[in-house]
């Protein structure tokens, strides 16, 4: 069902340690964060979407059955949460954030910066050449299951290079902007680049 998409780890053929951003620890589990509560949805066909707005030839919506229709890939990559704990190797599948490009209306050339909108009020940004890369998905199935309830079904982003809070969970929709606006995280003191490499993790 899922092409294979499995971008070679820069680093695969090094160890471990060269896997792992400065002050991170991998763990085998899967720990859950987030600010709130989990989202519940009954009948998605109904009731859930994915917007598209600001910069864009004209403001778009998918209903669930259409963003599931999407091409999908696979993505093998590791995660790295601000709280220290690193996760090698996660699987994630769903569609490709420049394969949707192609199905929504044309952003405008100014585009240089994107919201992640989810429910529950959430935000993340997110530089648009970042999720130009081809590990940047939107994501609905870890591990060859589908996403559960607390790690963001039905939809997430998986944000590449970037901790882990940039990929953002219970994904509803996209904002396009020519400039940058700080999302929940970013507000709260966390550091707009979040390069787990340069440990930038809090603000100045
Ligand atoms: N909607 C939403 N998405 C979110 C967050 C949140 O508070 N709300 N927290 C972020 C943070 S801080 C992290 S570390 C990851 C955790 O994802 P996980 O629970 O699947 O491990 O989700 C990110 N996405
Ligand atoms: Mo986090």
């Amino acid at each position: 069902m899922f092409n294979a998409f499995k971008k070679k780890h820069d680093r695969t053929q090094a160890g471990q340690e060269d896997r792992v951003p400065p002050g991170q620890y991998v763990t085998e589990k899967f720990p859950v964060l987030h600010y709130g509560s989990v989202p519940q949805y009954t009948d998605l066909h109904t009731t859930w979407d994915l917007r598209f707005w600001g910069e864009i030839e004209d403001v778009a919506r998918l209903s669930f059955a259409e963003f599931r229709a999407l091409p999908t890939v696979e993505v093998i990559t590791d995660i790295h949460c601000v709280t220290r704990w690193s996760k090698l190797d996660t699987r994630w599948g769903g569609v490709q954030f420049k394969e949707l490009l192609k199905h929504i209306p044309a952003l405008k050339p100014s585009v240089q910066f994107v919201i992640a909108h989810c429910d529950q009020g959430f935000t993340a940004n997110v530089p648009l050449e970042v999720l130009l890369e081809d590990e940047a998905l939107l994501a609905y199935m870890f591990d060859g299951q589908e996403l559960t309830p607390e790690h963001g079904y039905p939809l997430r982003l998986l944000t590449p290079r970037k901790y882990f809070w940039k990929s953002a969970k219970w994904l509803r929709g996209l904002e396009f902007l020519s400039y940058d606006k700080l999302g929940f995280w970013e507000r709260y003191g966390y550091n707009n680049h979040a390069d787990p490499w340069k440990e930038e993790r809090y603000a100045e």
